[in-house]
């Protein structure tokens, strides 16, 4: 009897840690109007074709782990919170694979991705199979198979892909979704659709680039990301076409970004984000410019004496002619004073009348054409 006892508790274990590899939460709510959608598995939108077989029979798994070749869609997969998920167990080392049978084709001519949402707590980066059979249908070659292979995957987590398939020229008479693991191992598989978005899933806001003495900062947020990698920052010159700026790569994740260009070229300097998608496709910010000053970078400014009394001299170099604003500011922020220069190329003076500041410590700054240039503490 205790023996009994404590095998049940071995297979108890043993079970237990069989299920501790499921996903604990389901893949990300599928974010695309229904309008946009054909589905094929997904438990947010209403299925455009009957599925015939989940699991054909050609394939090399079993679904949900069970020993049944052809569970159909009314069989139970694993489910979280009521929401279905295919769960693939691969079991036959002559391949790993299983295609979706659809009982009737999708024409899939008109949309612009095909999406799946995969987890494996054990495989490796899976690939995918578009497989059309054509006009001239099945039994009549050819028959065409496009191979969908994701740029980026993350063991024990949802991999949400959307593979673009504007290129792909047989999607018409689409018959199967086939999914190809690497080897012995698990695949949860979600929100099987093509879709018609033309804009991926993150959205871009406040993206705002500003001139600084030595180098140009770019910030931006996101007020959503879906499924999404990270930006590539890419710039140009009036001249020249935009290139990515060696190494900016900005990882997503977050919400705000910040990037420092330290080799802004002199004029115009016009800017853009790639923004990237975890299966490589990817689409462009708008174009943000700036004018930057490189004659004026290394202007300095000069306060003399410093501690100051009643009268401060300033003294700086301008590279250009133009407007400079002196101003004095507490270490507050606070703006106490600002005085406009007609600033001549080279060598320019000027007295400010402090008798009246407090003791303090302040900041004077000089600003040529809009942009601060330098500045100095001083103490009074
Ligand atoms: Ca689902
Ligand atoms: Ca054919």
């Amino acid at each position: 009897m205790k023996k009994n006892y404590l095998t049940f508790l071995g297979l108890m274990t043993t079970v237990l840690s069989v299920q501790a590899q499921d996903p604990t939460v389901n893949a990300p709510t599928p974010p695309y109007a229904s309008s946009l959608v054909q589905s094929i598995f997904s438990d947010t939108y209403t299925n455009a074709v009957t599925v015939s077989q989940f699991n054909e029979s050609t394939g090399r798994a079993q679904l949900n782990g069970l020993a049944i070749p052809n569970p159909g869609a009314g069989n139970p997969n694993l489910n979280i919170a009521g929401n279905q998920i295919l769960k693939y167990t691969f079991t036959n080392s002559t391949g790993y694979y299983t295609p979706i049978l659809l009982a009737t084709t999708i024409n899939a001519s008109s949309d612009r991705y095909l999406h799946i949402d995969i987890y494996t707590p054990n495989g490796g980066m899976p690939k995918f199979k578009i497989i059309d059979y054509g006009p001239d249908g099945v039994s009549t070659a050819p028959n065409s198979e496009v191979v969908l292979t994701p740029t980026s995957f993350t063991q024990g987590a949802w991999n949400s892909y959307d593979f673009l398939i504007t290129s792909v020229a047989n999607k018409s008479n689409v018959w199967k979704i086939l999914i190809e693991g690497t080897g012995l191992f698990d695949y949860y598989v979600d929100n099987v659709y093509f879709h018609a978005s033309t804009t991926l899933p993150v959205a871009l806001t406040d993206f705002v680039v500003k001139a600084f003495s030595n180098s140009v900062v770019l910030n931006w947020k996101t007020a959503s990301e879906e499924k999404f990698n990270g930006f590539e920052v890419e710039h140009r010159t009036d001249n020249a076409d935009f290139k990515a700026i060696n190494g900016a790569f900005v990882s997503g994740g977050k919400n705000t970004y910040s990037y420092t260009h330290n080799n802004p070229a002199n004029g115009n300097n016009y800017y853009r984000l790639k923004m990237v998608d975890q299966d490589g496709t990817f689409e462009y910010s708008d174009i943000q410019a700036v004018q930057f000053d490189l004659a004026g970078a290394d202007v300095k400014i000069q306060c003399y004496p410093n501690p100051v009394t009643d009268q401060l001299n300033i003294r700086f170099n301008a590279h250009t002619v133009g407007e400079a604003i002196i101003s004095l500011q507490d270490l507050q922020g606070r703006t106490i004073s600002q005085t406009k220069v007609n600033a001549t190329s080279g060598d320019n003076q000027s007295v400010m009348n402090t008798s009246s500041l407090n003791k303090g410590v302040y900041l004077v700054s000089i600003s040529l054409n809009g942009k601060v240039l330098d500045s100095q503490k001083i103490v009074k």
